[in-house]
């Protein structure tokens, strides 16, 4: 069908506006959606409702109008989908028929219907009672020489609920082996910013854009991956106010957007432009370019300029002598060759933060994943506070998370290097001692899965495999296990990649009813912004055999802990009950939880640098120092690029919704590689042509991926852009932060090959 073939066309639309409604509406029909899923729209992020089971950013308060964006109702008609898959669906197929298939494909099939185990002797899925299931996983888990055997992975759309109970569970069970989807996200965040500021999470929250006087996105494809945020830019810039978007990418809706919500544009196809200062950075240069600012800083102060905040340095800082040293001590032709931007453009950028009374710096994942992630977000922390951009209206630090819990689930225990004082309190609320030592994240999970130390992987959510690093060695490393068990929503290739044993757990998702022998339940959720707030399914699950993941914990945890100091049944049906243990294992944010959780706008847990409080250990705000200018290990290979991996338009992480992305011009294709032309002529390679990337490692190990087609497209010399996870297979195991162990997916260094 002509209509299949690849087309990679120019978009030179604004993003937003009828392009996203028609899409919307496609989708809502394509799924089959289209009353009961605009019905369920109707409630989406109203109070009363539940939150989009998209990305993390805060829903915008007492909005009347329908609030949700593109890739909200895309997530959600994909959730209340007419498609099954039933034990006939199994009946038919074997798992090596199944892994076959391609993940768009699973995820086309629709929603799981009940609980299956894996049989070898006719490799099909065969249904199997919720009893048995959890007797298997009972089973497993004692059978163990010890408790560090089994990793228990969480992905962020588990409600706090869940995930609390869960964290309780397995540390019960005797280990921190928390892998979880942030170690891949913004673990960077987590781990950077304590010795920085004293929390783990960003200071802004959405009233801040109204007072904003500058604003920095780096490493953020906002139209596509946190769209709401779209309404925030294009009020500021309203305003006047100067934003800057840093990328290797123009991401479309970076430079002109139209509203959907705004029906005057909409009518007169207007739109807004976005970003005031697009930066093309190099990949990886973001640390050259924040070093390019705050040395045309320090310099004009030298020269006798009053421009940093040294009321605020003296009162609240400690260690600037060190940054200002470094920053002033690196070159301009060093700084311009390593972020890929002119000096000119950075002493623009550098004047609007100095400028600026209140300047808010938001990132993603083109900033968190590199080899020094976590030292990067340090280093906006550096500039933020030359001009004490914290504790006052419309300034901080904005990580923007991606899945709509991930945040609250570390608040609610799911870290797998728990602080002493949080396990003191677990043993004083429960009764049992908790382990002590730290557990594995992603990357050591899969090593102790490669090395056989572990036997027992159990995934709260998510699609392990095809997520983390190294694709091929990550599926030996899973086919290893004595167990794997999927506790999902839809089926997905971590189900195909399995142990010796394997289960595969359905679940109601966010947007259907939990109906308890209590009544109808609600779960909370918590924002990127720390708003706690409740979430109420509206749909019928869409099949009887689903159990909420609360169950689902509980039932596990009674099974693998017969001896259990914790009163597992009474949490199952009445989860204020849960609420009310949250509230015990954390009194500092948590105090009165069921009572505070009545208020329809829920509640914003307190971030101490908000008031100029810093619970670091000298108790000032830090400046942090990493020398030099490489965010990742220098590659002297000539013939090197820097390999990003992104999202399309078009998908959620490993969920592929089609072969589109509509915003880059690219049709019916997922295998293409954007590339500069210069990059492409100096290769001698044809425009449109197919070729290999393989990884520029030293550990022997051949990395590569076939059948890319090159794209010319504006990206820097020596940066190449392809989509994640197709590209996983390139990422080695070992490429990551050492901090955070977050791998570093957006700077591969990989070289073409002939296909
Ligand atoms: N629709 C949709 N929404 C989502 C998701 C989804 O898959 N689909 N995923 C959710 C999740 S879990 C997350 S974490 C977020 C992810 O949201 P984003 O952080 O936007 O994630 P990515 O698409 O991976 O890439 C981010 C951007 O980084 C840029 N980039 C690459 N390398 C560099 C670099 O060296 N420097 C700079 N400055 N930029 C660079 C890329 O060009 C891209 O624009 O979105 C969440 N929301
Ligand atoms: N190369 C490369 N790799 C990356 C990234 C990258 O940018 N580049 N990004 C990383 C990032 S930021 C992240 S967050 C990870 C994502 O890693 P994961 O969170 O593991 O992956 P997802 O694709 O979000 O998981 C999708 C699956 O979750 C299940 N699911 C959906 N909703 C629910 C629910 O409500 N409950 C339960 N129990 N299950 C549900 C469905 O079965 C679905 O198939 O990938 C990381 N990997
Ligand atoms: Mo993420």
């Amino acid at each position: 069908m002509a209509d299949d073939k690849p087309r990679f066309k120019t978009y030179d639309h604004p993003a937003g506006g009828w392009g996203a409604a028609a899409a919307t509406a496609k989708i809502l029909l394509e799924q089959s959606v289209v009353t009961k899923g605009s019905r369920a729209l109707l409630s989406m992020n109203q109070p009363g409702g539940f939150k989009c089971p998209s990305c993390a950013f805060p829903d915008p308060e007492c909005k009347k109008t329908l609030e949700f964006c593109e890739n909200g109702a895309k997530a959600l008609a994909f959730e209340a989908t007419k498609f099954r898959v039933t034990r006939e669906f199994f009946a038919e197929h074997t798992v090596s028929a199944l892994m076959e298939q391609s993940d768009h494909w699973l995820e086309m099939q629709g929603r799981l219907t009940e609980p299956m185990r894996y049989d070898a002797v006719s490799d099909h899925y065969v249904p199997c009672s919720w009893d048995d299931a959890f007797a298997l996983i009972g089973r497993h888990l004692r059978a163990l020489e010890n408790p560090h055997q089994a990793e228990f992975y969480t992905s962020g759309r588990t409600p706090n609920e869940a995930a609390f109970l869960y964290s309780i569970f397995v540390r019960e069970f005797g280990t921190n082996n928390f892998p979880d989807c942030s170690n891949m996200c913004h673990e960077p965040t987590s781990r950077g910013l304590p010795p920085a500021i004293g929390v783990g999470k960003g200071t802004v929250i959405m009233e801040d854009f109204d007072h904003a006087e500058a604003i920095f996105v780096i490493g953020q494809n906002t139209g596509t991956n946190s769209p709401r945020m779209m309404t925030n830019l294009v009020e500021a810039r309203r305003r006047g106010v100067p934003i800057v978007a840093v990328n290797p990418m123009p991401e479309r809706a970076l430079i002109r957007f139209t509203e959907p919500q705004d029906v005057v544009q909409m009518a007169t196809f207007g739109s807004t432009p976005i970003a005031s200062e697009f930066v093309h950075i190099g990949i990886g240069g973001d640390l050259a370019l924040l070093k390019g600012m705050m040395k045309v800083i320090f310099e004009r102060e030298a020269q006798g300029e009053q421009i940093i905040d040294h009321a605020f340095i003296r009162e609240h800082t400690a260690g600037l002598e060190a940054v200002r040293e470094d920053a002033l001590a690196q070159a301009w032709p060093d700084i311009v060759r390593m972020s890929g931007v002119s000096e000119a453009q950075i002493r623009r950028c550098a004047e609007i933060y100095i400028r600026s009374n209140a300047t808010m710096i938001c990132y993603g994942m083109g900033l968190t994943q590199h080899q020094q992630g976590s030292r990067l977000i340090q280093q906006v922390v550096n500039l933020l506070l030359l001009k004490g951009n914290f504790g006052k209206p419309g300034a901080g630090i904005s990580p923007i998370r991606g899945h709509s819990n991930v945040q609250g689930d570390r608040t609610v225990g799911v870290d797998e290097k728990p602080s002493q004082a949080y396990l003191d309190r677990v043993r004083s609320v429960f009764g049992f001692e908790p382990p002590r030592e730290f557990g594995h994240h992603t990357v050591e999970s899969v090593e102790a899965m490669l090395n056989g130390t572990a036997k027992v992987f159990i995934g709260l959510g998510g699609n392990f495999v095809r997520a983390v690093p190294d694709t091929e060695r990550s599926y030996a490393a899973m086919r290893k296990l004595a167990l794997t068990v999927g506790i999902a929503t839809k089926l997905n290739r971590g189900h195909l990649v399995h142990g010796r044993d394997a289960l595969i757990l359905p679940v109601i998702s966010r947007s259907e009813i939990i109906r308890t022998r209590a009544g109808e339940q609600f779960v909370t959720i918590e924002d990127s912004m720390s708003n706690v707030t409740a979430s109420r399914g509206v749909l019928a699950p869409s099949s009887p055999d689903l159990l909420p993941e609360v169950e689902i914990v509980c039932r596990m945890a009674m099974a693998a802990l017969p001896h259990s100091k914790v009163a597992w049944a009474g949490f199952i049906d009445d989860y204020m009950v849960i609420r009310d243990k949250i509230a015990d294992v954390y009194p500092e944010i948590y105090k009165d939880f069921s009572e505070r959780i009545k208020n329809p706008k829920g509640l914003h847990l307190d971030v101490p640098p908000r008031r100029l409080v810093w619970p670091t250990p000298n108790g000032k705000a830090n400046f942090l120092l990493l020398p030099g200018l490489e965010a990742n290990d220098h590659v002297s290979d000539p013939a090197m690029l820097r390999l990003a991996t992104v999202r399309s338009h078009d998908q959620f992480n490993t969920t592929i919704y089609s072969y589109n992305d509509r915003y880059r011009g690219v049709y019916n294709d997922r295998m293409v590689l954007f590339m500069n032309s210069d990059d492409r002529i100096a290769r001698g390679l044809e425009k449109g042509c197919r070729i290999a990337l393989e990884t520029i490692s030293s550990d022997g190990i051949n990395r590569r991926v076939d059948g890319l087609t090159v794209l010319d497209y504006p990206m820097p010399r020596g940066a190449v852009a392809g989509y994640y996870p197709e590209l996983n297979p390139l990422l080695p195991l070992d490429y990551h932060d050492k901090i955070s162990g977050t791998p570093a997916a957006k700077s591969i260094p990989v070289r073409v090959v002939a296909s």
